[in-house]
């Protein structure tokens, strides 16, 4: 439900901030289909920019992955909210928030989700649509991920441990259940113990008894009930949507780096978090999907094992940890960091299309008296690297070249105007838009609502 402001295109007026300000910011030009997506490890901050669009756009979707998401933001009181499946929309009153085909959904986490949401005064009845087409995830799903994990011993993906992988595993060899079985409570039972006795056979350490089995389905009983008035047939409802040229939000989850396709495999999450995920995750079709903004941090950080080419080792990375607090929004993992990747960046750029960037957490490489890019891959004998390589050994190998920059060492958290920001923190946002080819319309120099400034 867009403001008549941003209708007009005249002036917007953000929530939290007493002024009304000249829109310069293109959030009324965005497309009626637009999408919001991680354009690195995870964990850019794309929770900060969907509650900020949101004002603007009348339906917010997530399209894949599920709770092992973890997006921060805070309301205009300045409180904080951690979301994991329900997508970062909730917060404007005016917003339906969509939980599309593509998402594996826990239902005993959706509904502490929620009754955490409505104890803080925010209203989730009317306003969260399921998919009846979205993959049930089990408690048993995230035993047997922990299962893995310790089978893999020393070569540990890192998981969030959230039973991603198994869900979409049930969901792929096709004996998954979904969240319309609950409407067929006769036949459920029958299915759940098909699911249970595979990771039993599969398991040797995962004690499947009747008694699971007679317990889980009463459970299940309540939640059907519970879960009723929110289950949508959601590809009816998202064409139903584009069709009546309503605004359509994308919320993406991870990140490219962690696409099951294009991500440092197998070191990726189970699920599509790049552009192509929009389309088989919703059921809307490519060509009604228009701006797709790139969401990268002003550093890199990775949560898990796998590669990570630009990661500062030792105290220089701790200090970006701490001065960017950079800990698992779903787990508190420590997150690993690192420098700014462009050959990483330009490669997830490709993939999606990006329109524009949004440029998160500028304020963190305040202090620092020079800041590294990575700017090119070479490998031992010299030759260059011409994109992200998909084979991991080759990935071992390669050497990053580095521009450094010099920093800028003042508090730009305060600032609100792109030309108030320090000459050396101009540069360095307009030495990336020139080494990617992609606009950065967005800048983000704190986590607070109004922490953003429009370029
Ligand atoms: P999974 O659980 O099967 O999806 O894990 C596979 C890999 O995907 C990574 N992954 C993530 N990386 C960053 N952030 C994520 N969300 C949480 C957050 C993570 C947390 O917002 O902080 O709290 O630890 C996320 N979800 C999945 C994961 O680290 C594995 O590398
Ligand atoms: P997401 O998974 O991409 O939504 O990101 P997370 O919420 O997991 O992690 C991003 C963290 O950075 C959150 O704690 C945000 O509140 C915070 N954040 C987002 N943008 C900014 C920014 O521009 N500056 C600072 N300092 N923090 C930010
Ligand atoms: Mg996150």
């Amino acid at each position: 439900i867009c403001s008549a402001a941003a209708k007009s295109g005249s002036t917007v007026i953000e929530q939290g901030l007493s002024e009304p300000r000249p829109e310069t910011n293109r959030i009324g030009d965005l497309s009626h289909v637009s999408g919001v997506l991680g354009s690195q490890w995870g964990d850019e901050g794309k929770g900060k920019l969907v509650d900020i669009l949101a004002q603007h756009f009348e339906i917010v979707a997530r399209c894949q992955g599920g709770a092992n998401a973890g997006h921060t933001i805070y309301n205009s009181e300045g409180k904080k909210f951690a979301l994991h499946l329900v997508p970062s929309g909730i917060l404007n009153e005016e917003t339906v928030c969509v939980i599309g085909n593509g998402v594996v959904v826990h239902l005993p986490g959706l509904f502490n989700e929620m009754d955490g949401l409505e104890a803080n005064g925010v209203s989730c009845k009317g306003r969260i649509l399921v998919s009846d087409r979205a993959h049930l995830l089990f408690d048993f799903h995230q035993a047997v991920d922990g299962l893995r994990e310790a089978e893999l011993a020393k070569s540990f993906i890192g998981t969030t441990r959230r039973g991603i992988g198994p869900c979409y595993s049930s969901k792929v060899i096709r004996n998954g259940l979904r969240v319309g079985d609950l409407r067929h409570m006769d036949t459920f039972p029958q299915k759940l113990d098909i699911l249970l006795s595979d990771a039993a056979a599969r398991f040797k350490d995962f004690n499947y008894t009747p008694e699971m089995l007679r317990d889980e389905v009463e459970q299940y009983k309540r939640f059907a009930e519970r879960l009723e008035p929110f289950i949508t047939d959601t590809v009816h409802f998202m064409n139903d949507a584009v069709s009546r040229k309503q605004k359509i939000l994308v919320e993406g989850g991870q990140a490219t780096m962690l696409d099951i396709d294009f991500g440092t495999y197998p070191f990726v999450t189970s699920s599509s978090p790049s552009a192509g995920g929009i389309c088989t995750g919703l059921g809307i079709a490519p060509r009604v999907l228009g701006d797709l903004i790139g969401v990268v941090k002003a550093y890199t950080t990775r949560v898990g094992s796998g590669p990570f080419p630009t990661e500062i080792l030792g105290k220089d990375g701790d200090l970006l940890r701490f001065a960017g607090q950079e800990f698992g929004t779903t787990t508190g993992r420590p997150r690993r960091c690192g420098w700014l990747d462009i050959v990483a960046l330009k490669y997830c750029s490709q993939i999606n299309g990006f329109s524009s960037l949004n440029l998160t957490k500028l304020d963190v490489l305040s202090d620092l008296p020079e800041i590294q890019l990575g700017v090119r891959y070479k490998l031992p004998d010299g030759s260059p690297v011409h994109s992200f390589p998909g084979d991991l050994r080759l990935l071992e190998q390669i050497h990053v070249e580095y521009e450094v920059m010099p920093g800028w060492q003042v508090d730009i958290s305060s600032i609100r105007e792109y030309s108030q920001l320090p000459k050396a923190a101009r540069d360095y946002v307009e030495r990336i838009e020139e080494l990617v080819g992609v606009p950065i319309h967005y800048i983000g120099i704190g986590p607070g609502r109004d922490a953003l400034i429009y370029k």
